[in-house]
């Protein structure tokens, strides 16, 4: 008997060649193998007497992310406990994820790092560059052609460097993590926000921007202020209409956009066995909407389902022999108040589905109060698409329960109103639904299957008519729904459901309609109520694939070439930011006075700018753009100082840059919301911002500020950002005594010759200091590896 030792995506493959090749496997026994098998023993192996040291330490029982933050310190076992929201800890994550449109910055910066391989396993997927358009096949061909010259980057360096390559079309890097690398226990990093996701595989997963990626695949530790903690409590049993994605629906209208920031919410009790691991993914995905550092849930039945159903059985196994160290103690959960910084408890028996927006993903209504919701803010009723899938809500079980709706549609005589999409968020997913007939399915009920990417999440999709900026309503399962975010149209409001609200909205056509108590009329005139959505966990046949898309390294990559042309206008090599020149900053001008919300797609909106994300100057053209200017009300409209004309925000901080002087941006409450892309501190560092100051900051957004050298500060007293004027001259003071819990001076020199002296806090440690004065992190980075040469 020969034994081959094999992982699911070289699997599929093999069974495909073997199909074509064989009638059977003769004299083969296959043995499916994880990836990383041997890290995450070693992981297996000390985790139980880290988390004694941990419990010695901090002198009590211990929630689920204290014992996975704790079993990952960069010192090991643990000699003291850390001050939640206070202690800067360094921690060793086990391995770091990149999507594309990041992954390129990322890996930019890792270039420059000197090492010649990464240090923990890591993967780049590409995801974020596939427009959905016409069909998955179409756009996948076409995203394929366009971004080329990115895709072989990606490949090359991945090959070079020791990295996992995932090929456009293999799926949403959060599925595929939660597919092939997420396990009970473990500790990541990724850059994109929602890599959260893997928590309901049972990790602290953290979304980063590059520069924090670099730092990890370069060897050195990790750094993160000690979280806070939030303990959600789940009672009884989601049922008929309810599903995964309305527990956090309910969370981001209890938390808000800012509620979970600096703290990981941790789910339990009854209610958290129940459901699936891919449920506890989505609720996990969209804790990042809540501005949660990451969300989690103890090792249980669901999780050890899932590993085995992906082909990872000795995952399990190795999680059952641990598995008393990768759930919270009993004593925590029985008394959790005791132990969680805040506690929410909600009832899965009597949640009700809801629809959380527009433009916000924290505005939630359940579905009984919509129609009174929708007429009182005139919120346009008639629904034009319904999309689903995205990496927060396209497992398998999603797509059966909202297959079991459009089946509804054939059987009982409806129709679909709305327009419809599905994009899988993966090729293993998409293989499987496609196999067992799902797709088949939603083809007959007229709904298109986009690539198996982010598209139309992402604003990568091309909607007609988007252009004409009319109002409109649509429905998806995605996470955010900022304005244009889907389809650039700032008229288009969004609202964020469960697939299967999402579905049974595309049926009725109708934001008022309520699935749970309406009534619909079918093609002989009756009167017809849509079933409950019905589903599987998982696929009765096991999942299935012919090319997963996975391109392992090679070995000794030493010999392969990266080249970037000079020429592109996609890709960039980095030069090293300026230090620090020594002196306080003075004569600043201001560059925008941001008004209300400003995300991470206002500062550096995606889309149509996606392209650019690996050539730091052309993609600074969308610095701000969509931000608010609170002196005109306009976007992408600021008063230049040096001419009193008005322009574009990134043309008027370039001519700041030519004639050589610095400016700062000022923001409201948490700014930076949303992404992790690092382009949002990048773009204003390259082009000669120096400061941001806000009422509040976003936990990622802040973190890649610091990084990038610039200098992230906020009101010590809100009401200051009133005293901003737009023809203001600002000094920034205190910078060369610049130390930690050391508040700075900022003075305002009015055009009338009045000044103003405002305190300015910040959260910069002496390593981050240390950052700043070297003109950013990478520096650091760049010269201890020269040095070590
Ligand atoms: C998003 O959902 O906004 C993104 C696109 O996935 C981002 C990453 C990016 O901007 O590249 C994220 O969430 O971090
Ligand atoms: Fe892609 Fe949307 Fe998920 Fe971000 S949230 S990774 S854009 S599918």
């Amino acid at each position: 008997m020969n034994v081959i030792l094999i992982d699911l995506p070289e699997l599929c493959k093999a069974k495909k060649y073997f199909k074509q090749h064989f009638y059977n496997l003769p004299n083969i026994q296959i043995h499916i193998m994880a990836f990383d098998i041997e890290m995450i023993k070693k992981v297996y192996a000390h985790f139980g007497s880290r988390i004694n040291a941990a419990r010695k330490a901090v002198g009590k029982p211990l929630t689920l992310t204290e014992k996975i933050l704790y079993a990952h310190l960069w010192q090991g076992d643990a000699t003291s406990s850390f001050e939640r929201g206070n202690s800067y800890v360094d921690f060793a994550p086990d391995r770091v994820a990149m999507q594309d449109a990041t992954a390129q910055m990322a890996l930019l910066q890792f270039m420059q790092s000197g090492r010649s391989q990464v240090a923990v396993p890591s993967t780049v997927h590409c995801d974020h560059l596939i427009e959905a358009k016409v069909n998955s096949k179409t756009d996948l061909d076409r995203a394929v052609t366009e971004s080329s010259e990115v895709y072989d980057f990606l490949a090359s360096v991945s090959n070079k460097y020791g990295i996992g390559f995932w090929k456009p079309g293999a799926g949403i890097i959060h599925q595929v993590v939660l597919e092939n690398y997420a396990f009970p226990g473990g500790m990541m990093i990724g850059t994109d926000s929602h890599t959260v996701n893997a928590g309901g595989l049972g990790m602290i997963a953290i979304g980063v921007g590059g520069a924090d990626a670099c730092d990890v695949m370069a060897g050195l530790p990790w750094e993160l202020k000690m979280p806070k903690l939030i303990g959600i409590k789940l009672t009884g049993k989601l049922n008929g209409w309810t599903a995964p994605k309305d527990v956090i629906l309910k969370v981001a209208g209890i938390l808000t956009v800012k509620g979970g920031t600096g703290a990981v919410v941790e789910y339990f009790g009854e209610g958290a066995t129940s459901m699936s691991c891919t449920g506890k993914g989505t609720i996990c995905n969209m804790g990042a909407e809540i501005g949660a550092t990451t969300s989690t849930f103890g090792y249980d039945a669901s999780m050890s389902r899932y590993l085995k159903a992906t082909g990872r059985e000795e995952i399990a196994t190795a999680a059952d022999a641990i598995a008393e160290h990768l759930t919270g103690d009993s004593e925590v959960y029985d008394d959790p108040e005791k132990y969680f910084d805040q506690v929410i408890e909600i009832d899965l028996t009597t949640l009700e589905p809801h629809l959380n927006g527009p433009f916000t993903p924290d505005l939630a209504t359940p579905i009984s109060k919509m129609k009174a919701a929708a007429e009182a803010n005139g919120w346009p009723t008639k629904i034009e698409v319904g999309l689903i899938g995205s990496c927060t809500n396209s497992s398998y079980e999603d797509i059966s329960r909202a297959v079991s709706l459009a089946q509804q549609v054939i059987d009982k005589g409806l129709k679909l109103t709305s327009q419809f999409s599905i994009t899988p968020g993966s090729e293993l997913v998409r293989y499987t639904i496609e196999r067992d007939g799902f797709l088949g399915v939603f083809d007959k009920v007229g709904a298109t299957v986009f690539a198996n990417a982010c598209g139309p999440c992402i604003g990568m999709w091309a909607r007609v008519g988007a252009e004409k900026a009319e109002k409109n309503t649509i429905v998806h399962s995605f996470n955010r729904n900022f304005a244009k975010r889907a389809d650039g149209n700032p008229n288009t409001f969004a609202f964020v459901g469960s697939p299967e609200i999402v579905t049974a909205m595309a049926i009725a056509g109708d934001l008022s309609f309520n699935p749970l108590t309406d009534t619909l009329t079918n093609d002989k005139g009756e009167q017809v109520k849509l079933d409950p959505p019905s589903g599987f966990e998982l696929p009765l046949k096991g999942f299935d694939a012919e090319d997963p898309g996975y391109q392992a390294p090679a070995k000794d990559g030493s010999a392969i070439q990266v080249l970037v042309s000079i020429e592109s206008k996609r890709l960039q090599l980095l030069d090293p930011f300026a230090a620090w020149e020594g002196k306080d900053l003075k004569g600043l001008n201001l560059l925008i006075k941001a008004k209300g919300k400003c995300t991470t797609d206002h500062i550096s909106m995606a889309g149509p700018w996606l392209k650019f994300r690996g050539h730091l100057d052309n993609i600074s053209n969308n610095m701000l753009i969509g931000a608010i200017n609170f002196f005109n009300e306009k976007t992408d409209l600021v008063k230049n100082q040096l001419t009193g004309e008005y322009g574009t925000v990134p043309s008027t901080q370039r001519a700041y840059k030519a004639a050589g002087i610095g400016s700062i941006v000022v923001g409201d409450e948490n700014y930076g919301e949303g992404s992790s892309r690092e382009h949002a501190a990048m773009e204003p560092r390259h082009l000669g911002v120096r400061a941001v100051l806000v009422k509040s900051f976003a936990r990622i957004h802040e973190t890649n500020l610091k990084k990038q050298g610039m200098l992230a500060l906020t009101f010590n007293n809100k009401e200051d950002y009133n005293l901003l004027q737009e023809d203001d001259r600002i000094d920034i003071i205190g910078l060369e005594t610049f130390a930690a819990n050391q508040p700075l001076q900022i003075v305002l020199h009015h055009a009338d010759g009045s000044n103003h002296t405002i305190q300015v806090n910040h959260t910069y440690n002496d390593q981050q200091i240390e950052w700043f004065k070297a003109g950013g992190a990478l520096n650091i980075i760049r010269k201890e590896f020269a040095s070590r040469k």
